[in-house]
């Protein structure tokens, strides 16, 4: 079989609402992303991932659909994105949408017609259930399973008008889709038909691993010190998943060729992504798994770990294994949900802001895999100085901390720390255009402010400068365009002690490339087997001056082939 195109591709992905304004409203929207496509393009990605931009009440910033076949006016109308579609096809790439059909928005008409009575047609499109048994409806406590929702509070929303709850994985304003129901299926696969045969090129599809539920819904285990049950057996990777993406697959992508679909799934096992990706299965092309991104995950939510590099090299080994033979992994260290790369495993001090940017980007491209590119990781941008909670806006942050200290009793103080450290509103701050205020994001008040170190990090002053975290990653991904050992090369993780350096091979045919990145403020010497061979190799690329004898200086990542 011919090997897929995007096994060489690399995706960029969009966060609209912070990526640039044109209307001066204060929110990015589709001319923004018209007018700056070349940007995207001098860097030479292959793809772009727009997140949401679908009517929505932006109660999650768009995650919260109220009408899948439109744009939000916010972001502009059809005719812009038609425009934009074209501009993207025009420069060579390719447009994928975000497809959230784990839950709508509550404002979508199929849930306003399913909350409207027991027995109307939509009913079931939903997650209806009467209070716990020998419960008053809609007293503390009465929800019917036990389970908390990821931005706080029950996953049960009691619905006085019939007097039944229905379930919420997310907000309150994200009631989860029934996909046991043939005609939800139908409907979603009919919507993402539309989208395709308007000429977009795929889909990465939210939280899709949820959309199968164990139907008995039983309490989960509460951990102490936590107000609600963990019902995450029941829908992470449920059931029928693999039947109802074989059959999305089978009903919408089948014979369209050039296609790429990308599963958000978090708590995806090895041994299930394997089975996701199976070319043979035909359910999607990659996932994005997420054991890398909870590494620094304690039992403790509220306490922060420090990131511990064996960790780290343990879970993206493990992954770079179980995924050789067949299947395909996505490499990301960052998107609209994780905090900077560069301030979380790197150093976002001046000194040494680039330099740990740059290894870091190279360490995560040259994996085996589909690199994601986050909106502003090209120009090593930065977690932001939130000062209080009044400053974050993500539902996530707000919701979690409302709990953890309204609730679970904990200390504001703690709480604050970990949102700082880890939460989505890190990712969001406006793009850094420029060095004129509001960083050129907008003429008008930025809806998430700006992070204030816009007249030293932003696009101007990066493409101009040759030596820049832009002009780093346009090269790694040149380099995945030319080099077949980037792309198939089989990885062999050196090193797997050292808690410093993060070392591994990629070998096809002929050609063995060797990557070492610092991940410390020490200047370290690898040592490694055949050190003296590698030592006069051929050096691709660094971040630093050329190593003597492989020692590497603070941040410093190498890229040596031999051939
Ligand atoms: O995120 C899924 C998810 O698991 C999130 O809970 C995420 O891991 C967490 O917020 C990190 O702190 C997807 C979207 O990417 C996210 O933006 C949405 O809020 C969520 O689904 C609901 O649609």
């Amino acid at each position: 079989m011919q090997n897929p195109w995007w096994h060489s591709a690399v995706v960029y992905q969009i966060y609209p609402r912070s990526f640039a304004d044109a209307d001066g409203d204060g929110m990015g929207d589709l001319r923004g992303v018209i007018d700056h496509l070349d940007h995207i393009a001098g860097l030479g990605v292959d793809v772009i991932w727009l997140s949401p931009v679908y009517p929505s009440p932006q109660d999650d910033n768009g995650y919260d659909i109220s009408d899948y076949q439109g744009i939000d006016p916010v972001f502009g109308d059809l005719a812009d994105f038609d425009e934009l579609l074209a501009g993207v096809h025009a420069r060579g790439m390719k447009l994928i949408m975000d497809l959230v059909v784990n839950h709508s928005s509550d404002e979508h008409p199929w849930f306003a017609e399913s909350r409207s009575s027991k027995d109307n047609p939509k009913r079931d499109w939903y997650w209806w259930r009467p209070a716990r048994e020998g419960m008053q409806p809609g007293a503390p406590g009465a929800e019917p399973t036990n389970w908390g929702a990821a931005f706080g509070g029950p996953a049960w929303e009691y619905d006085p008008a019939t007097g039944e709850y229905y379930l919420h994985l997310f907000s309150r304003k994200q009631p989860d889709l029934n996909w046991e129901n043939p005609q939800v299926r139908a409907a979603v696969h009919a919507m993402m038909n539309w989208w395709l045969d308007r000429g977009v090129d795929g889909f990465r599809m939210d939280v899709i691993n949820y959309i199968s539920k164990d139907t008995a819904l039983p309490d989960g285990p509460v951990r102490p010190g936590v107000a609600y049950g963990d019902g995450s057996a029941s829908y992470m990777n449920g059931p029928r998943i693999h039947e109802f993406l074989h059959e999305m697959h089978t009903r919408v992508f089948a014979g369209r060729g050039q296609l790429l679909t990308v599963g958000e799934m978090p708590g995806v096992t090895i041994d299930e992504a394997t089975l996701f990706t199976d070319p043979a299965r035909a359910e999607v092309d990659m996932v994005f798994q997420f054991d890398h991104v909870w590494v620094d995950r304690g039992a403790d939510p509220w306490l922060l770990q420090p990131l511990q590099l064996t960790k780290l090299k343990a879970i993206l080994g493990r992954w770079q294994t179980g995924l050789a033979g067949s299947g395909w992994n996505s490499l990301y260290w960052n998107n609209h949900d994780q905090p900077r790369v560069v301030s979380r495993f790197g150093d976002d001090s001046p000194r040494y802001r680039e330099r740990s940017a740059k290894m870091l980007g190279a360490v995560l491209h040259l994996h085996r895999g589909t690199p994601y590119v986050y909106q502003g990781e090209e120009l090593g941008m930065t977690n932001a100085p939130f000062a209080s909670i009044a400053d974050f806006r993500d539902i996530e942050a707000l919701g979690q901390y409302a709990q953890a200290v309204e609730q679970e009793g904990r200390s504001p103080e703690d709480v604050l720390t970990v949102l700082r450290a880890r939460g989505r509103d890190n990712a969001r701050t406006p793009m850094q255009w420029d060095a004129s205020p509001h960083a050129g994001f907008t003429t008008g008040t930025p809806w998430l402010a700006v992070n204030p170190n816009y007249p030293q990090i932003n696009a101007v002053a990066a493409v101009k400068d040759e030596d820049s975290v832009y002009h780093f990653y346009r090269r790694l991904i040149e380099l995945r365009h030319e080099e077949p050992a980037v792309v198939y090369g089989d990885f062999r993780m050196l090193l797997p002690h050292d808690e410093r350096l993060y070392a591994f091979t990629r070998t096809h045919e002929a050609t063995t490339l060797l990557v070492i990145g610092n991940f410390s403020g020490e200047t370290v010497r690898a040592e490694i087997d055949d050190a003296a061979a590698w030592e006069s190799a051929e050096l691709l690329l660094t971040n630093a001056a050329a190593p003597r004898g492989l020692v590497l200086e603070p941040w410093q990542a190498v890229v040596y082939r031999r051939v």
